[in-house]
């Protein structure tokens, strides 16, 4: 299949994959950001309860059940510091996070705070809730200065679907830098997870905020969190 890319394709995919390596250092550095003790920080059901704007912020965002809270656990060591479910729904505020230690200081010496977000696409909760989830998730990431960079997380073995397409449309529309992140890697073989990687990359290329390179992870088995959290720490450095 590489053989048969040509030209200017064939450049973008090589560069595509080196940006998508790091370093050991950078893998040392991501762990070192990550490393510590992770706390609460607040939570906010309405725009006006936002934390007010300070270091720069990650948020993770994706349909109902995809996994953001337990990759949050996942990234900060914490088995329960965002909490989980079976249930779609479990997250129904914006919960921030942030290192209780040098007051949270990552790489660029500033703090990073990690936030977590109400799913979408969960039809069996009151209409009202979601109707009100979904106005604070859009008026957040449209609004949010210090926001660095979104975290799509899509299902691994559905990859994008409909619901998907509101909030990518919304980061595309208010310029919003996002990387789509695949979940739940350990419940599909390997080939079909090279497909859904390869599928996902080819449907962002119209995208104009999203970042060329898809992530795989697992929370459950830990595969591609260094890699994820190599990337937040490049991203911090880069924006300075
Ligand atoms: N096998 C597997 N299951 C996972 C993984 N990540 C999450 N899950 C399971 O998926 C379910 C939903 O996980 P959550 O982290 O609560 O999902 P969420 O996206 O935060 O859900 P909402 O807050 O309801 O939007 C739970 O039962 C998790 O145990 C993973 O990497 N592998
Ligand atoms: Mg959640």
């Amino acid at each position: 299949m590489r053989g048969a890319l040509l030209g200017r394709d064939r450049i973008m995919s090589a560069a595509a994959e080196s940006a998508g390596e790091f370093s050991a250092a950078e893998i040392e550095a991501g762990r070192r950001l990550f490393a510590g003790e992770w706390n609460f920080l607040s939570a906010a059901g309405s725009l006006e309860s936002l934390p007010p704007m300070a270091g720069p912020e990650v948020a993770f965002a994706g349909r109902s059940n995809v996994g953001k809270s337990s990759l949050i656990n996942a990234l900060t060591g914490r088995r329960a510091l965002a909490r989980t479910s079976n249930t779609p729904g479990r997250t129904q505020e914006l919960i921030f996070f942030g290192r209780g230690d040098v007051g949270g200081a990552g790489a660029t010496g500033r703090p990073v705070v990690v936030v977590d977000m109400p799913g979408y696409g969960y039809a069996a909760a009151a209409k009202s809730k979601i109707s009100a989830w979904t106005r604070l998730i859009h008026d957040y990431l449209r609004g949010r200065a210090t926001l660095a960079r979104v975290y799509l997380l899509v299902d691994s073995r559905h990859g994008l679907m409909a619901a998907d397409e509101r909030i990518l449309q919304t980061l595309d529309e208010a310029a919003v830098s996002y990387q789509i992140v695949l979940t739940k890697c350990d419940r599909i073989a390997a080939s079909e997870l090279a497909e859904r990687l390869a599928s996902v990359q080819t449907q962002l290329k119209r995208r104009p905020a999203a970042y060329p390179i898809v992530l795989k992870t697992s929370a459950q088995t830990g595969a591609g969190i260094a890699e994820l959290r190599a990337a937040i720490c490049r991203l911090l450095q880069e924006r300075g």
